[in-house]
């Protein structure tokens, strides 16, 4: 059942011990965004698996209490946030849940008890929302999660649209944060030297197909594949697929550049069939995706780029 912000506060009250779930390799959005609703409404705060290095730096800098791995069970009802997969949350098994994501994927709304998504270029903008809905005073470590998950996955708001500038002004306006201290914050965040090699190595076996005046490049690398692809549309690829070998399945990511995505082509729709189509999962945005699967990455890889080029057609002059 999908709920509007304001009628947040009513639904998570009937729960006495709630956990907000976020998901693995949990990032500044999904820390900042649990945090908030956590410190918000009550309950514990947990991440399945563990954090991203991002995510760390913004959990110590707020002084968030996380608790790896719950056993969800312990709990009377969960809220999953920034995710709408299972594949997300690993080996977490939800019996009654809500979610509260800005991703395109619908995979665990069916089940849930209610739910509040919509596409927003963070989580963070919509925590934000219902808690201001919720009449609830925020404090400062709340206010500044939020700014940061909202910096972080709008890209420093270059994929920000006009009400995450609003959000953002909300947020300043309590004089609880300065943009400053968020920024400071993220430029805290290091840059992993084995994060650039592997993108430095992507780069250096990438693949690039022309299709008219489309690029669309493929690479394989066993790490870091959402920042490897996003490094091979900064470097000039209208789409970037990188996919690596976990286990026995394989992960693809996917980014795509701002023409790309404007001429119609929804990654995570690309994700979503090839991966349903081995037995996996996949979603995301339009421009920024990602799927797992069993099978071999050179295969999955052929798929993704095949659909990316059929849906797009050549550029008008
Ligand atoms: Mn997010």
């Amino acid at each position: 059942m999908e709920i509007r912000d304001s009628e947040f506060k009513s639904c998570i009250r009937k729960y006495n011990d709630v956990l907000y779930l976020c998901h693995k390799n949990a990032d500044p959005d999904a820390i900042g965004s649990g945090f908030a609703l956590q410190q918000a409404f009550g309950g514990s705060l947990g991440v399945a698996e563990d954090l991203s290095r991002t995510g760390s730096t913004l959990s110590k800098a707020i002084g968030a209490e996380i608790i790896l791995n719950p056993r969800v069970e312990n709990y009377d009802f969960v809220v999953v946030v920034d995710a709408s997969v299972r594949l997300q949350l690993g080996a977490v098994r939800l019996k009654n849940y809500a979610v509260v994501d800005h991703h395109l994927d619908d995979g665990l709304l069916a089940s849930a008890e209610f739910h509040i998504q919509r596409p927003s270029s963070s989580t963070a903008e919509i925590v934000w929302s219902i808690i201001r809905g919720s009449n609830i005073v925020p404090t400062r470590e709340m206010v500044l999660g939020l700014l940061v998950g909202m910096i972080s996955d709008s890209g420093r708001f270059r994929r920000a649209n006009p009400q995450s500038f609003r959000t953002a002004a909300e947020l300043l306006e309590t004089g609880m944060a300065e943009y400053d201290e968020a920024v400071a914050v993220l430029s805290r965040m290091p840059t992993e030297i084995s994060q650039r090699i592997a993108v430095l190595k992507a780069a250096s076996r990438a693949e690039v197909v022309r299709q008219d005046d489309w690029l669309i490049v493929t690479t394989e690398i066993n790490a870091f594949e959402g920042s490897a692809a996003m490094g091979l549309v900064d470097i000039g690829a209208d789409v970037a697929l990188a996919a690596g070998k976990h286990g026995s399945s394989a992960r693809v990511s996917g980014r795509a550049n701002r023409e790309a995505a404007r001429a119609g082509l929804d990654l995570a729709g690309v994700m979503r069939q090839v991966a349903k189509a081995h037995g996996g999962e996949g979603g995301g945005h339009r421009a920024a995706a990602a799927m797992e699967a069993g099978g071999e990455p050179a295969e999955l890889l052929d798929e993704c780029r095949k659909k990316v080029a059929e849906i797009l057609q050549p550029r008008q002059a």
